[in-house]
């Protein structure tokens, strides 16, 4: 099973290393690659159309910042799923990256995360849950993974509530 995390920049990668290692927990194969819809928009094509598929990939993560065209670039050359991650750049915040991403014309799907820190994680889960449907270890380790998270959230809950009696 192997993810394509496209990133528009490196500058970007910092904010993006928890949703490498979110994959990398889950035993998902990522191939990491900075590929820009503007500066090198010949190389994202080869990528998504050739490279990509002979290496196996099977969703696509596109982050960008700013004028955010990478997964819509991605999604318009591939059937395969395309999951938009903004960057929470400066001096907008990311709402711009969030809007490029997220306002696909009808006819060409990206499915966008938040922007800010939820959303690089949410994007490998997202990823893992679309690979799970057709592999049952990968989904019994999305099940682990909620019970884990879901008791992380109980100790919390005990934790604030021994501090306030
Ligand atoms: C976008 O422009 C990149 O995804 C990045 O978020 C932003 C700035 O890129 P650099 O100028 O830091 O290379 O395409």
């Amino acid at each position: 099973m192997t993810v394509a995390l496209l990133m528009g920049s490196d500058s970007d990668f910092p904010r993006l290393e928890e949703c490498v290692a979110t994959l990398k927990e889950f035993g998902v194969q990522v191939i990491a690659r900075v590929l820009s819809a503007h500066r090198t928009p010949d190389d994202v094509v080869k990528f998504v159309e050739e490279d990509g598929p002979q290496a196996g990939v099977r969703v696509f993560l596109c982050a960008a910042g700013g004028a955010a065209h990478l997964a819509g670039v991605v999604a318009a050359h591939t059937s395969l799923p395309v999951i938009g991650i903004p960057m929470d750049n400066p001096p907008l915040g990311g709402l711009d990256s969030l809007l490029s991403t997220v306002q696909m014309p009808g006819g060409v799907p990206v499915a966008t995360v938040g922007a800010g820190r939820g959303g690089p994680i949410n994007a490998a889960l997202l990823a893992i849950r679309i690979l799970a449907l057709g592999d049952d270890e990968l989904s019994a380790r999305l099940a682990e993974f909620r019970t884990s998270q879901a008791e992380k959230v109980h100790a919390k809950d005990a934790a604030l509530r021994d501090k306030l009696d």
